[in-house]
């Protein structure tokens, strides 16, 4: 493939719903959009899924756009790319800034798919047609108020939720969901709002609630301590913001600080990467999820592609279309089978149409580069 142009969008789009975290509470979603062109016109689209603040990882729309513009997109223009595992190869030397990594790879992935005329899922050797799905639940302001808002979706056919919860929003509020729905499954999501000490003694009650597993309760760039705590824990840890590479996997595997992982294509830098720790963490017998970033349609098809590979053995925060927008910017909308799963995509790359009307209407400002 050689590189014709490539456009970034960086678009706002407003959320059907203001989501709280540990870290903060947004109601509209920043994300840069990369559409790849080569120079026999085929078009690739990916994701940047930073967000406005670097509240989640140190990355944010503006820093992904600034390290595409200055170092990713030059080093794409420096010659033809045979693979997209290729391009990572060559900005390798570009420290972190995994995010702006994952986006432009994304979209050389869509493209290389359509140019072969072959699925994402099956490129990157995905079993399964449908994948089991869950919903990530934002924080409330009470118990009761947490209940009513997890019945909704429970209607809606989720069949696993996740609850977010923080230090004095915590044991009561799962404690709450858990009498309601005793069997439902379940897990919780700190987003590295505790320390040792106060994990240890806060969360105790948690280990009997029957839960799948609890996700990044410790500093988002920890290991060890993670590993202290699951000493005294049943339920499984499972780390998301503390895994950014295989390499980081592995130690944590080794550690015995995540007997979970979340995979997310953006904080690992890509979909290479993701598929790495999927397969290191397979040899490991450790599970796998897909995590979520409230992606748009594009990150949200590469998701699905991805979890469809065998060692996704839980469900994914990869929830329907309508749960965090009302207007997408692809043509394809994703919504519940019966069964709680949601159906990848078979079309050529990642198999979904870009509405170019919504996508204008939510660019805030877009910037097109050219190969020499
Ligand atoms: C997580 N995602 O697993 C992340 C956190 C996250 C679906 O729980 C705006 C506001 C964007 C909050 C992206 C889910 C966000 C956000 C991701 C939270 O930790
Ligand atoms: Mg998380």
């Amino acid at each position: 493939m050689r590189i014709h142009s490539v456009t970034l969008y960086h678009v706002r789009m407003p959320l059907v719903a203001t989501f709280a975290t540990s870290t903060h509470s947004r109601d509209q979603r920043d994300a840069l959009i990369v559409e790849v062109r080569d120079t026999d016109g085929y078009i690739g689209w990916g994701e940047v899924v930073a967000g406005f603040a670097p509240h989640y990882s140190p990355e944010t729309t503006i820093t992904a756009e600034h390290v595409l513009a200055d170092f990713l997109i030059p080093a794409l223009f420096d010659g033809p790319v045979h693979h997209p595992g290729d391009f990572l190869d060559r900005v390798a030397w570009v420290r972190n800034h995994n995010m702006a990594k994952a986006g432009l790879e994304m979209a050389l992935w869509d493209l290389y798919g359509k140019r072969l005329g072959r699925s994402l899922r099956d490129l990157l050797g995905g079993t399964r047609e449908r994948v089991p799905v869950g919903v990530s639940v934002g924080l409330q302001e009470s118990p009761q108020a947490l209940v009513q808002v997890v019945a909704a979706y429970l209607e809606q056919g989720y069949r696993r939720i996740k609850l977010k919860i923080k230090p004095g929003q915590d044991v009561m509020f799962v404690r709450a969901v858990r009498e309601a729905f005793p069997d439902v499954p379940l897990q919780v999501d700190a987003n590295s709002a505790y320390d040792l000490e106060t994990a240890r003694t806060a969360l105790r009650p948690l280990d009997d609630m029957n839960l799948l597993l609890i996700e990044q309760p410790l500093a988002y760039d920890d290991l060890w301590d993670h590993h202290k705590l699951q000493k005294e824990f049943r339920t499984p840890i499972c780390l998301d913001e503390s895994i950014t590479s295989a390499e980081k996997a592995r130690k944590a595997m080794e550690m015995d600080a995540a007997r979970v992982i979340n995979i997310k294509v953006g904080r690992v830098g890509g979909l290479t990467e993701a598929v790495r720790i999927h397969d290191l963490a397979a040899a490991n017998k450790v599970p796998v999820w897909s995590g979520g970033m409230l992606e748009t349609g594009i990150g949200r098809a590469a998701n699905l592609a991805l979890a469809s590979l065998p060692n996704f053995r839980l469900p994914g925060d990869i929830s329907a279309t309508d749960r965090y927008y009302r207007l997408d910017i692809t043509h394809e909308r994703f919504a519940l089978n019966d069964d709680g799963t949601i159906t990848v995509p078979q079309g050529p790359g990642l198999g979904v149409r870009v509405n170019r009307e919504a996508l204008a209407f939510y660019t805030l400002h877009s910037m097109s580069y050219y190969a020499e």
